[in-house]
């Protein structure tokens, strides 16, 4: 079994319902499921969209890194996400923050996520669920990366 943090995101509809709804559809293939608080969060990168929800959730799982990233995507579609803008407003985003200490760079997948260090809505759920979590690219804390967001505001 491979752990792995998914971090969640909705600003579209009933925000909290699609989050709920899609950690129910995550734990088919995710065992021993931890979800951190609901965290409301402006929009980051493309700013003119409503706020987001955002969460964090841990689990234990056999899929494959692969495996992992088509079912969340076959989420995201059933729960019907269409392909707008990039970094524009969604109903459900799932996005793989890290598979055990998995490095890999492919065309569709980058694990760790290559963004997360700089988006507090990933950094503070993902401290929710585990404060002493590693990159395992970098060998730094959440700690370390928040306190350099703070530095770079
Ligand atoms: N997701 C994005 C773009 N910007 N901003 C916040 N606050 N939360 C998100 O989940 C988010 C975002 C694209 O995936
Ligand atoms: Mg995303
Ligand atoms: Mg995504």
């Amino acid at each position: 079994m491979a752990t792995v943090y998914l971090s969640l995101g909705s600003n579209l509809d009933d925000r909290l319902t699609n989050l709920k709804n899609c950690v129910e559809s995550l734990k088919e293939v995710l065992f021993h499921t931890v979800e951190s608080y609901v965290i409301e969060t402006e929009p980051q990168y493309f700013i003119d969209q409503p706020f987001f929800l955002n969460q964090v959730i841990k689990g234990e799982t056999t899929l494959t890194p692969e495996e992992l990233l088509s079912f969340t995507q076959n989420i995201e579609k059933n729960m019907g996400r269409s392909k707008g803008v990039s970094y524009g407003p969604r109903i459900i985003d799932i996005d793989i923050i890290s598979y055990d200490n998995v490095m890999m760079e492919t065309p569709h997948l980058t694990i760790p996520h290559p963004l997360f260090f700089e988006r507090i809505f990933v950094l503070k759920p993902l401290k929710d669920v585990e404060p002493c979590w590693i990159c395992p690219k970098t060998g730094h804390s959440i700690d370390f990366f928040l306190e350099k967001l703070k530095h770079n505001i």
